[in-house]
């Protein structure tokens, strides 16, 4: 699938607390809805609203490195930790466009993820493939959000991340060690991936498969 696209980067990774974020957020999606009562996902001005994509994982797994290449280039600088959100929204030659959410995976901060979640429509849990060490952690985090009632039947995207460095797991053993084939009530995809300025890969491939779901 060919597609084009074009993205805005609104960085707001917020300083201030994420409950703020949390608060933007609402405020947000309410701006979005245009005022009226109908679903976030209803036509606003005979246009289908963003697809609203919300992009989890441990701290350092590469959510923001994610975003950056998703909305254009990889950032060849390391990106900070964020402390809030970043959201992206990509146009596509497709009728779909995207707004793609990151929220900080720090251990302060996770508490704060039930606040984005509603109305997602694709939820994406990225994972440093390269540090199995936090696998177990990763596990855990995940399989919470997966027990959450507002994403059940929500498609579902393991990003395994690092696949540029020694010893990065592939997708069999992110697989198993994620208990992903015990996972019910969700359409689940893993994708390898590298996002690096200096060795990209699969990011179209993310894209379309995000367009897709
Ligand atoms: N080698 C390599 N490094 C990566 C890759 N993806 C991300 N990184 C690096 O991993 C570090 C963390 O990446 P981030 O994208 O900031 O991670 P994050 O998930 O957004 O982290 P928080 O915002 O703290 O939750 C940075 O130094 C990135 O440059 C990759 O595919 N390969
Ligand atoms: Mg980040």
């Amino acid at each position: 699938m060919t597609t084009t696209y074009t993205s805005r980067y609104i960085a707001l990774g917020l300083g201030i607390s994420t409950a703020a974020a949390g608060l933007c957020f609402f405020l947000y999606r309410k701006w979005r809805e245009n005022d009226t009562d109908e679903g976030f996902s209803e036509l606003r001005d005979g246009e289908p609203l963003p697809k609203r994509i919300l992009v989890l994982g441990l701290d350092g797994s590469g959510k923001s490195s994610l975003l950056t290449c998703l909305s254009g280039e990889c950032a060849s600088a390391t990106p900070r930790p964020t402390e809030g959100f970043n959201v992206v929204s990509i146009q596509s030659s497709t009728p779909v466009s995207m707004d793609i959410w990151e929220i900080g995976g720090g251990e302060s901060i996770r508490k704060y993820w039930p606040n984005f979640i509603q109305d997602t429509e694709v939820l994406v849990f990225v994972i440093d493939s390269a540090n199995k060490a936090r696998f177990s952690e990763a596990y855990t985090e995940m399989h919470k959000l997966l027990g959450e009632p507002r994403l059940v039947d929500k498609p579902f995207v393991v990003v395994a991340s690092k696949q540029d460095l020694q010893g990065a797991a592939k997708r069999d053993e992110i697989k198993e060690a994620l208990g992903l084939e015990d996972v019910k009530h969700h359409r689940v995809k893993i994708i390898e991936a590298t996002l690096t300025a200096s060795s990209t890969n699969h990011i179209t491939d993310i894209k379309d498969l995000l367009i897709s779901l």
